[in-house]
């Protein structure tokens, strides 16, 4: 039998991990998007292309794990990128990891060398440099406390307290829990987290502007000698983050400085739940939390992602 000849389209991307946690950066055959600021872009990629970003990060291509970085133009022409991070459920701000997994794949590519390069994302641009070891640092967007100890009713876990803090997403981050941050332990630390992440919402907590909280974060010492702490960061489609979450860590900082524990140029090295770390600092830029965030990524897969129109999951499956 013959079979029935169809068109489709291809899309190329590189695979990386950073701290275990995974990338896709789409390399070309993503929509058009126009030249216009990043935050426009990305208004057009989720109005009018929200299924490119549904095939390239769900099952059967990707998982709910897999964080997607499409490159853009960047309206400033000094940067060496625009990105646009995105997940199983939708859009992210900024994203640490991915910013690592980005310079990485940009340095894999022969597009970029070592040194600092700019690069802009829809909440504004960060720095990246590029180390000779192949570590990454990312100068995140200014970070801060909006509010500290604010306590929550969550249904069948009682009252829990929590600071809320933008490192470029929105995080609710706990200290005091009853759970053991271990990777045997990752559903019981998602359903909590998810209870955390509902019973906000059902109270109309928010960050500024109303904005939804979707990240929760768990913190309890670390057993490794010259950690500062060990996290568990639950993301917006109820993944965790595999890596110690670069957003994540830059809203600890914040609430770090915000209380006196951590001087502007301290190393703080924050441990994800897989036991990798990650090294975070901060400078004072004008009163404001100017986080960097080191770490490093590996290239893992360079492939063609598939689009037929005939494929009944040529847009993922939507959960
Ligand atoms: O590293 O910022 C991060 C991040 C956000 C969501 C997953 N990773």
């Amino acid at each position: 039998m013959v079979k029935k000849f169809v068109t489709f389209s291809a899309v190329q991307v590189v695979d990386s991990h950073t701290a275990g946690e995974p990338t896709r950066v789409i390399v070309a055959g993503g929509p058009p998007l126009g030249n216009h600021s990043l935050a426009d872009q990305l208004r057009r990629l989720s109005t009018e292309h929200d299924d490119f970003r549904s095939a390239v990060v769900n099952e059967p291509r990707g998982s709910d794990v897999l964080v997607g970085a499409l490159l853009c133009k960047p309206q400033n022409r000094s940067c060496a990128a625009g990105v646009i991070f995105f997940n199983n459920v939708g859009y992210l701000g900024m994203c640490g990891h991915g910013t690592m997994g980005v310079m990485t794949t940009l340095a894999h590519l022969g597009r970029i060398g070592c040194g600092q390069h700019a690069i802009e994302t829809p909440v504004g641009k960060v720095l990246a440099t590029l180390h000779p070891d192949g570590r990454v640092t990312v100068e995140n967007v200014a970070s801060y406390r909006h509010a500290a100890a604010v306590s929550v009713p969550v249904p069948n876990y009682g009252t829990v307290t929590g600071d809320i803090a933008w490192g470029g997403n929105w995080f609710f981050l706990v200290e005091s829990h009853p759970l053991r941050l271990t990777v045997e332990n990752t559903e019981a630390l998602t359903e909590f987290t998810w209870a955390i992440r509902k019973a906000l919402r059902a109270n109309g907590i928010c960050g500024a502007g109303g904005e939804e909280i979707d990240h929760i974060e768990l913190f309890a010492p670390s057993p490794a000698a010259g950690v500062d702490s060990r996290n568990f960061v639950l993301c917006p489609g109820k993944a965790y983050d595999r890596s110690p979450c670069g957003t994540g860590t830059s809203a600890k900082l914040a609430c770090l400085a915000a209380d006196g524990k951590l001087a502007p140029g301290q190393t703080w090295r924050q441990e994800g739940i897989l036991g990798t770390v990650f090294e975070g600092s901060y400078r004072l830029e004008e009163g404001r939390i100017i986080p960097s965030i080191t770490g490093e990524a590996f290239v893992i897969a360079e492939s063609r992602l598939i689009l037929q129109p005939n494929d009944p999951f040529r847009s993922g499956i939507r959960a």
